[in-house]
């Protein structure tokens, strides 16, 4: 069976392991099966620090599923030292609030060579994962630098401005109003190789429970991968992110609410839209208990939380089934 996966970052990457495991594949590194997954993930996190290009979804993706992670941040490597930022802050260099770990450089310096040196980002997330061996395929949503920028209030000047999403998430701690995000490029952006295969061949396309605005968003973003979604023969099929009407991560309310949409099941759904009236989904898995009615689209009732390999398996596997393949 052949399984494309939309997702972010933390949120997406525990979805991907109860993807692997409902295919019969172990949660970390790879395995023996002749199922295949493509992740295509978002890039619109992705910045230039310190000279080093940071890939924070892709990253996330490559050591959650290749056994790197540090579990309890959900980014960024187990048993870090961070040396080098002390370093870095004690010459004064900006930024100094993004948390550069002394393994994560090392990803970001083969990395940044390797696009130095005119591969594209896809080529270099392959030569990073034959290292991690992650057990599916990391696909950015794009080779082209499409980030997301933020419109917010200044806290301190009070001006308006667009700052990077990183700088709104971490340095600001998502607390500024976010009046609108954009995806810098994205109209121009092509989808990256192998991206519009992915989901063109697949024989269930998933929209994993990532933020719905900045990393599910983002991807949709890239014209080529939402035309892509809307002429797949396969059944696309969403997962809320929203669960017992409010967000799992904190982020997506702060987000939503910037585009006008409410931290409900139903508006997220409808946000994404049937892929009859013009929108990506034909099904939409809610948590038990969260209503949805959405014309053109299968809405299932589910637990939707990620509580534990288990629980996240059997999300995969109700995700599936109402792809029509199990
Ligand atoms: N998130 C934070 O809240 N603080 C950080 O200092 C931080 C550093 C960081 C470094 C590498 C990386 O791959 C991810 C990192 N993240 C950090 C998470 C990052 O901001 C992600 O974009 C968000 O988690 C949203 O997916």
């Amino acid at each position: 069976m052949k399984v494309a996966v939309l997702v972010g970052g933390v949120g997406g990457a525990r979805f991907l392991m109860g993807v692997k495991t409902a295919l019969g594949l172990p949660e970390v590194g790879p395995g023996e099966s002749e199922h295949r997954i493509s992740a295509i993930v978002n890039v619109g996190d992705d910045i230039w620090l310190h000279g080093l290009r940071v890939c924070p979804d892709l990253d996330t993706c490559m050591y959650t599923l290749g056994g790197g992670i540090d579990t309890e941040r959900g980014w960024g490597r187990t048993d870090e030292t961070w040396r080098v930022k002390e370093e870095l802050a004690a010459y004064g260099a900006d930024p100094d609030w993004f948390g550069l770990g002394d393994q994560d450089v090392a990803t970001h310096l083969v990395r940044s060579r390797m696009l130095r040196a005119g591969y594209p980002l896809s080529a270099v997330t392959e030569a990073l994962c034959h290292r991690w061996q992650p057990g599916v395929r990391l696909l950015p949503a794009t080779d082209e630098r499409v980030e997301t920028h933020v419109v917010i209030d200044d806290p301190d000047s009070g001006e308006r401005r667009a700052v990077h999403f990183q700088e709104w998430w971490i340095r600001y701690r998502a607390k500024p109003a976010a009046h609108s995000f954009a995806s810098v490029g994205a109209e121009e952006a092509k989808a990256a190789p192998g991206v519009v295969e992915a989901i063109r061949a697949a024989d269930a396309v998933l929209i994993a429970p990532s933020n719905p605005v900045v990393s599910i968003g983002t991807i949709l973003d890239v014209p080529e991968v939402r035309t892509a979604l809307r002429e797949t023969s396969a059944k696309v099929v969403g997962l809320s992110p929203i669960v017992g009407g409010k967000a799992v991560r904190g982020m997506a309310e702060a987000c939503l609410s910037a585009i006008g949409v409410e931290a409900t099941a139903q508006a997220v759904g409808a946000h994404l839209g049937a892929r009859k009236e013009g929108g990506v989904l034909d099904a939409w898995l809610v948590h038990t208990g969260d209503a949805a009615e959405i014309p053109g689209v299968d809405v299932r009732e589910i637990p939707l939380l990620m509580t534990d390999t288990d629980a996240t398996a059997e999300m995969a596997r109700q995700a599936l089934a109402a792809a029509g393949v199990s």
